[in-house]
């Protein structure tokens, strides 16, 4: 196991449990705020969810992408810097896509798909050649207090092709893995107290969480690949400012744990899944 810790954001990767499935996956995780992560579970994938398809086009099959959360400032808080050094390392991996953990437009997402703070924030920020791939999206809490559909209406992508979010929670197929990219924002109770919030299309939160973790579980327990990443914007557990989030501890956390097939693995507190017997298997970091 491998785990990365950039600012206070984890990224825990877990091996596949299987030897004859190890592949190179490999990671740059930025991320410039308190609020993100990513798991990598290691069990045997899919269904409800919505799916893209994103075959690897390296002769060995291997991925390479890049991951970042927090970020559409419209180039400040170094956004701008960090987007040019994104672009040095997309170079260097020839990265597949990009993924983002959320909170991608400050600080109340767009108003509707022609707000110029999505070019400001998105298409004239990231730049470099590299990053001229497909972005899967998930929404963090501060695409929420807008207009929480504008970022998932398909008119975006005619304002910049590369800007998929398909649906709130969709997965990824890519070959040796599958991404899951999960709508966290509605799990955390104190949001339902705050009127800025758009729950069109979620509203009832019990019923929307329930068919998102059956569909979630459906998704890992079927899924065929030697690597399942499970992306969402809060993160389960955390040291930093924002801290635990026990909504997921309590609902979410559960569903990753039973959709583990193995027993080879096991979820330990504060350093996420541990792969007993395949210590050498991991993403790479970098
Ligand atoms: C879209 O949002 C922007 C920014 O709030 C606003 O200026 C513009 O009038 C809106 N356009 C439409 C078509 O609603
Ligand atoms: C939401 O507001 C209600 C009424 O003020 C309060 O009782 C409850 O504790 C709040 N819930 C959260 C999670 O903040
Ligand atoms: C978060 O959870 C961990 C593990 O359960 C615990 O050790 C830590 O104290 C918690 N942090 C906060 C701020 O509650
Ligand atoms: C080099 C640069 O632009 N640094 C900026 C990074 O962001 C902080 C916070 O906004 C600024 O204070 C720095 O000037």
């Amino acid at each position: 196991m491998q785990c990365f810790s950039l600012c206070c954001i984890p990224l825990v990767a877990m091996a596949p449990a299987h030897a004859d499935h190890q592949l190179r996956l490999s990671f740059l995780v930025v991320v410039a705020g308190a609020a993100a992560s990513a798991l990598l579970l290691a069990s045997p994938a899919d269904a409800a969810l919505p799916r893209v398809e994103h075959a690897p086009t390296k002769a060995d099959g291997s991925l390479a992408i890049l991951a970042v959360g927090d970020w559409g400032r419209r180039g400040q808080f170094n956004q701008t810097l960090v987007a040019q050094q994104m672009g040095v390392a997309g170079e260097k991996l020839d990265i597949d896509f990009v993924i983002s953990t959320g909170d991608n437009i400050y600080d109340d997402g767009i108003a509707n798909t022609s707000d110029p703070l999505f070019k400001e924030s998105f298409s004239n920020i990231y730049t470099a050649k590299s990053l001229q791939k497909p972005w899967y999206l998930v929404l963090g809490n501060h695409d929420y207090t807008g207009n929480a559909l504008a970022q998932l209406d398909p008119a975006i992508r005619k304002v910049d092709s590369r800007y998929t979010v398909i649906a709130k929670s969709f997965i990824v197929n890519s070959g040796i893995a599958d991404f899951f990219l999960i709508d966290t924002t509605p799990f955390i109770l104190h949001y339902w107290n705050n009127s800025k919030f758009d729950w069109r299309g979620v509203a009832p939160r019990d019923t929307y969480i329930a068919n998102l973790l059956n569909d979630l579980k459906y998704g890992l327990t079927t899924s065929k690949a030697a690597w399942k990443i499970v992306v969402g914007h809060h993160p389960i557990s955390s040291a930093c400012g924002h801290g635990n989030n026990t909504e997921l501890k309590e609902i979410l956390l559960p569903v990753l744990q039973s959709s583990s097939a193995s027993d080879e693995r096991r979820w330990v507190e504060g350093m996420g899944w541990q792969v007993q017997d395949h210590p050498g298997q991991s993403g790479v970091p970098l």
